[in-house]
């Protein structure tokens, strides 16, 4: 019955540096376990059976290093790169730990800060590039306040909005095949960040001069610290031609960030997602981003990766056989059942057509006593997640 879920380059699972790299230190406690190199990351990755490794500049190289240590970082990195057959899909730019970015980067108050963000984004894209990115995320962490007394929310957005131009036009000017996806988060590490939600960035995208190469990076723990539905999320995404990535964990909604393997919390939730991305073949990365208990060892990081990228199989097999189950499909015609009889009304406008419409006569009463046998088709569901079917 089962394959074996095992992870194949085809199912594109990226993990970022930072991910599997995490030493488990939270605000309240040190590391517990000890930092790996890059290089080691690389061969942990290879090992557990994933397929790219993503890296903000600084997961790779240090802040301080010297021009000669960050090129013998890259030389390193790239041999193990060549050594594992890894790709680097995705790069982006650490623009929150510094404590120069204490109050945002490119929506600092400190026109000298939003200046060194831009400065650190162009060099960290030129990095990115070089070792072979397609898609280039910008979370903005620190983009945000906790009091809204001194930063003004209408100019952070006019400021956000003109650096993301000026980078478009960076990219288009080196000839760069490079798109940009913009991930949101509610909160954390700021009290509010600016645009909180897939949707809201969406609508931002919208207003910026090279739209066209700007989409999402959408994240499941984010849209449910928002208290949302983060399938409904990603449909608008792919909807709007606009999901060039996505960030897949697991999160108990509105706590704080928790970043939990993939589907280890919201079973039901992953599904729906893995069988939306699976319908509509999205082709591009499905990056984890998530980590480790803290409670746990090396053994335990490379349970958590392994995890990742099964309990995705696992559901995309179930997606297949939701597919194939008779009387799910049975279940799904009749509440989708259409007689063609009010195709005359839809589509594109007419005048006639709207006073047709208007001189219909509905039985209103009629259309309310209907009932969709949705708790039924749930415990179908259910019966399939949990095996009993
Ligand atoms: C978070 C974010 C980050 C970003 C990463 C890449 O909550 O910390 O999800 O992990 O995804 O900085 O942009
Ligand atoms: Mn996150
Ligand atoms: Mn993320």
């Amino acid at each position: 019955m089962p394959s074996s879920y095992l992870p194949r380059p085809e199912h594109k699972f990226t993990f970022g540096l930072w991910t599997v790299g995490n030493t488990g230190a939270d605000p309240f406690g040190k590391a517990v376990r000890s930092a790996l190199t890059p290089v080691e990351l690389v061969h942990l990755l290879a090992e557990a059976g994933a397929w790219g490794v993503n890296f903000h500049d600084n997961d790779l190289v240090p802040i301080d290093a010297t021009a000669a240590e960050r090129d013998k970082i890259v030389a390193d990195f790239k041999q193990a790169l060549d050594a594992t057959g890894l790709v680097v899909p995705m790069a982006t730019t650490n623009l929150f730990s510094d404590p120069a970015f204490r109050d945002g980067a490119f929506t600092s108050n400190d026109p000298k800060v939003r200046a060194y963000a831009l400065h650190k984004t162009l060099r960290a894209i030129d990095l990115g590039v070089e070792l072979g990115a397609k898609v280039y995320v910008f979370w903005g962490g620190r983009e945000g306040t906790e009091t809204d007394a001194g930063k003004s929310a209408l100019e952070s957005g006019q400021r956000f909005r003109e650096a993301l131009n000026f980078l478009c036009e960076y990219a288009i000017d080196q000839k760069y095949d490079l798109k940009f996806a913009l991930e949101a988060k509610p909160n954390e590490p700021r009290g509010d960040i600016y645009l909180p939600t897939t949707g809201a960035m969406l609508g931002f995208i919208a207003t910026l001069d090279h739209s066209e190469m700007v989409g999402v990076n959408p994240e499941m723990a984010h849209e449910h610290m928002a208290g949302l539905n983060f399938m409904h999320a990603v449909a608008q995404a792919w909807g709007a031609g606009k999901l060039f990535h996505i960030d897949l964990n697991d999160q108990n909604y509105a706590r704080y960030d928790q970043d939990l393997r993939f589907g280890s919390q919201n079973v039901k939730a992953a599904f729906f997602l893995v069988k939306f991305l699976e319908d509509v073949g999205y082709a591009g990365s499905r990056h984890f981003d998530a980590h480790a208990y803290r409670t746990d060892n090396l053994d335990g990081v490379k349970a958590f990766a392994k995890g990742c990228m099964r309990t995705y199989l696992i559901l995309k097999e179930k997606a297949e056989q939701f597919k194939a189950d008779a009387e799910i499909q049975a279940l799904l015609a009749e509440i989708n059942a259409d007689d063609g009889s009010m195709n005359q009304f839809f589509g594109l406008y007419s005048t006639g057509k709207a006073a047709v419409l208007k001189a219909h006569e509905f039985d209103r009463l009629a259309l309310g006593k209907r009932g969709q046998p949705y708790e039924k088709l749930d415990q179908l569901t259910i019966d399939l997640l949990l095996g009993a079917r």
